[in-house]
């Protein structure tokens, strides 16, 4: 097996395919992990197989582009401790329990895990949105974990009936600029789409702080459907994977969000050694 730094210039996407312990895929982690060592900085989370192949999945093997990753990934982490410092999902259970967040049980079509957020279930009296980003970042960690998302990637439906302007107050320019780096260049998951609906007038000067820092690519990536979404939503996702609350056969967003509460609940511990401040938050809980 050839191992000629040229062979991942451009990527090679059949890569994706191979399973880890494949030799091409060995030895492409290998390489990355001799880059990263290179780099003397220091890798928290350490540099085992199943971690680097995540950044190596999600960029196709393009080498240069998977190290970037890897190094953005933990820049990133270091200047949102709001929001990486401790990733438990326990202080946040009110905003689960209100039923803010739940993933289809089926991935679609394509193979890619669909998350749903329900702005409606935000009170931003009671939870920042630096606490509703670590949902997210939560759910992140844990489904990065899966050789089929790591390949084909993610869809968000974002449900932003309800959105009131205490709630457009909350998206500083800096946590803006948060969201655009995790979903560009700054987490090793590859973005599909990303669904808005019910967005009211008023989500549109939120939308436009984001989008500058936002690559073509991804932009193009975004629908906003408003509130007749049935119809173009159901263009991307088939009806018996969405509940019916979307319009669809399948489980409903009660049951959904119970089932992923009590999934990430189960991952408590690992989420605390992951979290950027990891052995701080475990003695303090
Ligand atoms: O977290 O791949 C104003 C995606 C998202 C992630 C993370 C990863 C990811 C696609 C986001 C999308 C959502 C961590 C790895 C950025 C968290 C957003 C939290 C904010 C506070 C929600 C408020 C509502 C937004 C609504 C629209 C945002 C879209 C343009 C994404």
């Amino acid at each position: 097996m050839s191992e000629a730094p040229e062979d991942y210039e451009r990527g090679n996407p059949g890569l994706n395919e191979l399973p880890e312990h494949s030799p091409a895929v060995a030895a492409a982690i290998r390489i990355i992990r001799q880059r990263a060592e290179a780099e003397s900085g220091h890798w928290p989370l350490g540099l085992s197989d199943g971690f680097l192949l995540r950044f190596l999945r999600a960029r196709d093997f393009c080498m240069d582009q998977a190290v970037r990753l890897l190094k953005n990934y933990h820049k990133w982490r270091k200047e949102c401790p709001e929001i990486s410092a401790d990733l438990r999902p326990s202080p946040l259970l009110k905003l689960y329990a209100a039923g803010y967040h739940g993933v289809l049980r089926s991935r679609d079509a394509y193979g890619s895990k669909v998350l749903i957020y329900r702005i409606e279930k935000w009170d931003p009296k009671q939870f920042t949105a630096y606490e509703v980003f670590r949902v997210s970042l939560i759910t992140s960690e844990l489904i990065v974990k899966e050789a089929e998302t790591q390949r084909n990637g993610i869809k968000a439906i974002f449900d932003l009936q309800g959105w009131r302007l205490v709630h457009a107050f909350q998206i500083s320019p800096s946590i803006a600029k948060r969201i655009a780096a995790v979903m560009t260049d700054s987490f090793p998951l590859k973005v599909r789409g990303i669904h808005l609906i019910n967005e009211p007038l008023f989500f549109y000067p939120v939308y436009s702080l984001i989008k500058p820092f936002l690559p073509e690519k991804i932009k193009e990536r975004i629908h906003l459907h408003g509130s007749n979404y049935i119809p173009t939503l159901h263009q991307h996702f088939a009806e018996n994977i969405l509940p019916p609350e979307y319009g669809g056969t399948g489980p409903s967003m009660n049951d959904l969000c119970k089932e992923w509460t009590d999934h990430i609940m189960n991952f408590e511990d690992y989420l605390i050694s992951i979290s950027e401040n990891g052995i701080v938050s475990a003695s303090s809980s």
